[in-house]
């Protein structure tokens, strides 16, 4: 994490009915592991709800984990209000059960990377870890 006097900030979520809680739980702890700060919203969040709480807890990066379908409307929503908030920045990752062809609706609307199942949570760690080193450094 060179160039920063603080870990990385990820707040993970849940939307909707979406009440799959390993996946996000094993993700959870392995970024914890990895020293990161995250702080998870729990179940049955609404796109406006975790734009909210990124905001309000100053996060770098937004997760969602979605295995129940209809991430191609609420993952848009949320880049979406992100923007509008002028939060647009924080980096946004999707994991879960997500089809290959709903990979470039997504990419366009602004997740910036997916993870699928079987995903080594060590590459996510050393892809969040890059991702931060090549950030600017944060005074605080
Ligand atoms: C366990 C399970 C359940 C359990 C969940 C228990 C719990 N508390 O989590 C129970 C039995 C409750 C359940 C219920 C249902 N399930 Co279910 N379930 C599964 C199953 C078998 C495994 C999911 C799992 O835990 N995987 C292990 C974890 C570690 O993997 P993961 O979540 O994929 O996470 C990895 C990556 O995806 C990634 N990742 C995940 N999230 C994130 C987030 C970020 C930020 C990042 C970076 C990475 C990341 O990293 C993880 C590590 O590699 C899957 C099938 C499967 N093989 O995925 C079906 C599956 C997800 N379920 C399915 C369905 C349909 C249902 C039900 C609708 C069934 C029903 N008719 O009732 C309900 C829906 C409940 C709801 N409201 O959401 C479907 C979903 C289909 C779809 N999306 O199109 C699947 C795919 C089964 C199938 N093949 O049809 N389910």
């Amino acid at each position: 994490m060179a160039g920063h006097t603080r870990p990385l900030r990820i707040l993970l979520a849940k939307l909707g009915m979406d009440t799959h809680t390993v996946g996000v739980t094993v993700i959870a702890h392995a970024l914890r592991e990895a020293g990161m700060e995250v702080i998870f919203t729990g179940l049955k969040q609404t796109p406006a709800m975790v734009a909210a709480a990124a905001i309000q807890e100053d996060v770098d990066v937004v997760g969602i984990s979605t295995l129940s379908a209809g991430h191609t409307r609420s993952l848009p929503q949320l880049a979406q209000l992100l923007r509008e908030a002028g939060a647009g920045d924080k980096l946004l990752l999707a994991g879960g059960v997500i089809p290959e062809e709903d990979r470039p609706l997504l990419e366009q609307a602004g997740v910036d990377r997916i993870f699928t199942m079987g995903s080594d949570t060590r590459e996510i760690v050393d892809y969040l870890n890059q991702w931060w080193s090549r950030q600017p450094g944060s005074p605080d």
